[in-house]
């Protein structure tokens, strides 16, 4: 029988355009923590769907926004793995056939080197007035304060530019982001849990349409189960794996 890593090649190599969609497993090996297990230690305390709600924000944003700046400094520090490069390889490879849709609000994807990229969830390094909309450039102070900084145009509260629970992700983007997954022959899953919509449903798009996917993750969730291949395993391990078979003589 044909392994895994083997039959994500041949997919691959027979394939005109790609579509490839992460989350936060990919940034793991850089140190940033999932979703799911961002709340250890001190936050360990809270419900991660309170904290990213505009619910959760209201009730305490004091709360929210030191969260928040304790990410943001995590994903500052941090550094593009291995699972990155080899993402930003296959946009090289594909060229215009590429376009990488991402849930996750890190840069790290840029760094190094994605240029095809389309955010569904924001940008932790954004920020803006949760009224008015008026973008806000931190400073030093309001990166250590215990409170959200007052919007200079309305004086309400500055929020982070991500996309909470019960928002709309931006339009464009996931208009985009599906009728790519529909459209490009192989859709390649990496990191994420499957377990956050509409995003969740992109891989189930892609194979409605008749499209192969694969699925990278060294847990066996829903995507796995219903996609064409599994590869078990880290990002920044079997994204340059799948690579160098990729790159290798037939
Ligand atoms: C590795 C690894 C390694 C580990 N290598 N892998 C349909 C059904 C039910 C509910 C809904 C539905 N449609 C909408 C909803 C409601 C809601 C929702 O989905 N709720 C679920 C909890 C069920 N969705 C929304 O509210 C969305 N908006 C919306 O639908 O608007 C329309 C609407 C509005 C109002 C009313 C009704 C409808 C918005 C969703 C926004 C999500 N935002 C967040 C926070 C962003 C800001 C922040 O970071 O703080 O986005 S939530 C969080 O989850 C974050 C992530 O991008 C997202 C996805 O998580 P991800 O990336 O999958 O990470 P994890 O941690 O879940 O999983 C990590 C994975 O990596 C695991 O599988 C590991 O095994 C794996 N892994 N190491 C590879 N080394
Ligand atoms: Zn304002």
């Amino acid at each position: 029988m044909e392994q895994p890593l083997d039959e994500a090649a041949r997919l691959l190599r027979g394939a005109g355009s790609l579509a490839i969609l992460t989350g936060a497993g990919v940034s793991a090996e850089s140190g940033v923590p999932t979703f799911r297990d961002a709340q250890t230690g001190f936050w360990a305390r809270f419900d991660p769907e309170t904290l990213a709600s505009p619910r959760g924000f209201d009730a305490d944003p004091g709360l929210v926004w030191r969260w928040y700046m304790e990410r943001l400094r995590g994903v500052e520090r941090a550094e593009p793995n291995p699972g990155h490069r080899a993402i930003a390889r296959l946009e090289a490879r594909f060229g215009e056939e590429f376009l990488l849709i991402t849930q996750n609000v890190d840069d790290l994807h840029e760094r190094a080197g994605s240029r095809r990229v389309v955010h569904l969830h924001g940008s932790i390094a954004r920020y803006l007035c949760r009224r008015c909309g008026a973008p806000h450039v931190l400073t030093p102070t309001d990166r250590e304060a215990p409170h959200p900084p007052p919007c200079a145009a309305c004086g309400d509260l500055v929020r982070p530019g991500v996309v909470w629970f019960g928002e709309m992700l931006p339009v464009e983007a996931l208009q985009r982001a599906d009728a790519w997954v529909r459209a490009a022959d192989v859709t390649l899953v990496a990191g994420t849990s499957g377990a956050v919509y509409p995003a969740a449903d992109l891989p189930y798009a892609a194979l409605g349409a008749s499209r192969s996917v694969i699925d990278v993750n060294p847990e066996r969730g829903p995507i796995s189960a219903a996609a064409t291949v599994h590869l078990q395993g880290r990002s920044g391990e079997a994204l340059p794996q799948l690579l160098a078979r990729l790159e290798a003589p037939a």
